[in-house]
């Protein structure tokens, strides 16, 4: 499959498939799949941090600080500034380390898009970019959190029309086809 391959979209066009490096995407804001530190690591973690310069760190920093002093719990979402990327906004959140979670592991990972989103619409923001969370570094098969992340998107995206994209980036082509093939986005709004 090559790069310029298009993905189908959902829910009437609200949620968008495609490939590339979430950094570089214009919009309202990104959202990294980050650890409870906030202050910084690997996989989509290092490259928002690399992308966006020290301005990131250093509010997640403050947020540690005075918010968070024991780190952000799974599940969890918090703005920043997006520094120096293209997008306003990063909303950090935390997804579940599938290996070492309980059986709330699918509950924990459909928070993060939830809370992710509804600190979008406190903010006043209408397009979102996710990347595919927990299914890197943080061990989650693409299959289960590709029906596990639609279902919590559509809830979402139903009780809250201010949000009018949610852009799903995939680094890889393989990953955006097994997340198309195990989406359960409901057709009718296709
Ligand atoms: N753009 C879009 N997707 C990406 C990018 C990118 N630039 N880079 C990687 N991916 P991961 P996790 C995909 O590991 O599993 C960090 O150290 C990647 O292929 O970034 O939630 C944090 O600090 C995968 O499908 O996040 C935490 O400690 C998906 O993004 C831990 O990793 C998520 O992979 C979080 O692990």
């Amino acid at each position: 499959m090559s790069e310029s391959t298009t993905f189908p979209s959902f829910l009437d066009g609200r949620v968008v498939v495609k490939m590339g490096d979430i950094t570089q995407e214009a919009v309202d804001a990104v959202v990294n799949a980050a650890n409870g530190t906030l202050l910084g690591g690997g996989g989509v973690d290092g490259a928002i941090h690399r992308a966006g310069g020290p301005a990131i760190l250093e509010e997640c920093r403050n947020i540690r600080a005075t918010r968070y002093p024991d780190g952000l719990p799974t599940g969890g979402a918090v703005l920043t500034t997006a520094g120096r990327m293209p997008a306003r906004h990063v909303i950090h959140t935390v997804g579940p380390v599938y290996g070492s979670g309980g059986p709330d592991k699918a509950e924990m990972l459909a928070q993060c898009y939830r809370n992710s989103l509804s600190i979008a619409v406190e903010a006043g923001l209408a397009t979102v970019a996710f990347p595919a969370i927990s299914t890197g570094i943080y061990g989650y098969p693409m299959d289960e959190a590709a029906a596990v992340s639609s279902q919590a998107i559509q809830d979402a995206l139903r009780s809250n029309p201010s949000v009018e994209e949610v852009r799903l980036v995939f680094f890889l082509p393989q990953d955006a086809e097994v997340f198309v093939r195990h989406q359960v986005f409901d057709a009718e709004d296709n």
